[in-house]
């Protein structure tokens, strides 16, 4: 099995945590320098993670999950897990534009629609998802509790959010630093 990313994606870390201790062979690209060619090479989206296994490709870490819990024999996601996820990714996607936008040279605080809705966007979602950790929706490590491990520390990572307000997430990841994995994939340490 081969996992195609960067160390610092937190879609690609949220796959680590899954594989936790199987092994499987990580390439770890700069995919907006040197690595772009083999990108190019493995998924037409120009995005990662993929995932490889027997020859079979999958892209999207939604799919990628889907496929590696089905492997492990573990249950399928409930709806409300799926929800848990749409409102991860609806944050996590929104701050990569945002990320990419200010590496563009683009003022992101400005008063524009576009981006306007993408803060709009962070906020409901992160106190939906901070509300969630106080009702205790988060604390079995499961895979929805995985990404947003991976979402609320890349945040604190690229210093992208003020968590005023939704200090509960920041308590959440806290509490969780030393799950499996967790050291190992911190893109602090890329
Ligand atoms: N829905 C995708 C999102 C993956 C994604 O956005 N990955 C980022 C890295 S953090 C990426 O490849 N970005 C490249 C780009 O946007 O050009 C997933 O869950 O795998």
């Amino acid at each position: 099995m081969k996992l195609i990313g960067s160390t610092t994606s937190p879609y690609v870390r949220r796959i680590r945590l899954l594989l936790d201790d199987e092994p499987y062979e990580f390439i770890n690209l700069n995919i907006y320098g040197e690595g772009r060619d083999e990108l190019r090479r493995n998924n037409p989206t120009l995005k990662i993670p993929v995932l490889i296994d027997d020859g079979q490709e999958i892209y999207d870490s939604r799919t990628i999950a889907r496929y590696l819990l089905e492997n492990q024999n573990r249950e399928p996601l409930t709806w409300d897990q799926e929800n848990q996820l749409t409102l991860i990714d609806g944050a996590n996607d929104s701050a990569v534009i945002m990320l990419l936008s200010e590496r563009s040279g683009i003022d992101t605080g400005q008063d524009a629609m576009f981006y306007n809705l993408q803060r709009e966007r962070i906020m409901t979602t992160l106190r939906t998802l901070s509300a969630m950790v106080d009702e205790g929706q988060f604390e079995p490590w499961n895979y929805p509790a995985i990404c947003l491990y991976c979402l609320v520390d890349w945040l604190d990572f690229r210093d992208l959010v003020d968590f005023t307000g939704v200090e509960s997430l920041v308590a959440f990841r806290d509490r969780h630093r030393q799950a499996p994995q967790a050291a190992e994939t911190d893109p602090r340490e890329a």
